[in-house]
């Protein structure tokens, strides 16, 4: 599944609990991205992602989970990527939740299709800043640490550089960069243009663009250019 991803330069992320017309839906599966990645920190159900699922569906475009809400577990994904917080202030978002959902679950689990992803939450004022209680407050070397943390000691597929409603430090995200062997820099954050999102391609191997899909279309389809 690694290999699947190795490509990807660019995803859009859409959150279930956020309407979306299908003529809007549309434009974002043929706007050339290489994937649409569903997720949410607030609000995701089963109902609301199966919606989500059966409408991308519609378009031939790659389409993964990012499970938040072990509730919201739907059959059907491309692929299933599961945050491991590493600057969590508390243990269930690194390792606590996960230990729970194999024990309950574990049976059921499509274990070829998950994607660790080793998060470094960097916004204290977004939903998954507060909700995980990250230590947000890192100068570039001691996120780079953790990014080495994950590539080397625990050999997470992903890094994920977090900045969820604003644009990040992309000095921050190069020196991170720098320290990966094998891991794969995702970034998302404030990408609300194609000039934002051209920074963040330089500096990480994949940008994620969320929110601005919801509050200017036109700009969120831009955005794709920059990889291209
Ligand atoms: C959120 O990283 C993504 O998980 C994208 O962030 O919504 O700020 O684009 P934005």
């Amino acid at each position: 599944m690694k290999q699947m991803i190795k490509p990807w330069r660019h995803v859009f992320k859409l959150d279930p609990d956020r309407e979306i017309s299908d003529e809007a839906l549309a434009r974002v599966c043929m706007s050339g991205t290489d994937a649409v990645m569903v997720g949410g920190s607030s609000g995701v159900t089963f109902e609301n992602t199966v919606e989500l699922l059966a409408r991308i569906r519609q378009y031939d475009i790659p389409c993964v989970l990012e499970i938040s809400e072990l509730e919201a577990a739907v059959p059907g994904f491309d692929l299933y990527m599961i945050p491991m917080v590493l600057n969590t202030g508390s243990i269930d978002w690194l390792i606590g939740k996960h230990q729970q959902a194999i024990e309950q679950y574990g049976f059921l689990i499509p274990w070829e299709l998950l994607v660790p992803e080793g998060y470094i939450v960097l916004n204290p004022n977004s939903t998954v800043g507060k909700l995980t209680e990250a230590k947000t407050n890192l100068s570039a070397a001691s996120a780079a640490a953790y990014a080495q943390t994950a590539d080397r000691l625990m050999s997470l597929p992903i890094v994920y550089v977090e900045y969820s409603g604003t644009f990040g430090d992309m000095n921050l995200v190069s020196a991170v960069r720098q320290e990966l062997r094998g891991a794969q820099l995702f970034y998302g954050g404030g990408i609300t243009n194609l000039q934002t999102a051209r920074e963040a391609a330089a500096a990480a191997d994949t940008i994620v663009v969320g929110n601005i899909i919801y509050d200017h279309l036109e700009e969120a389809l831009l955005t794709v250019q920059a990889v291209k």
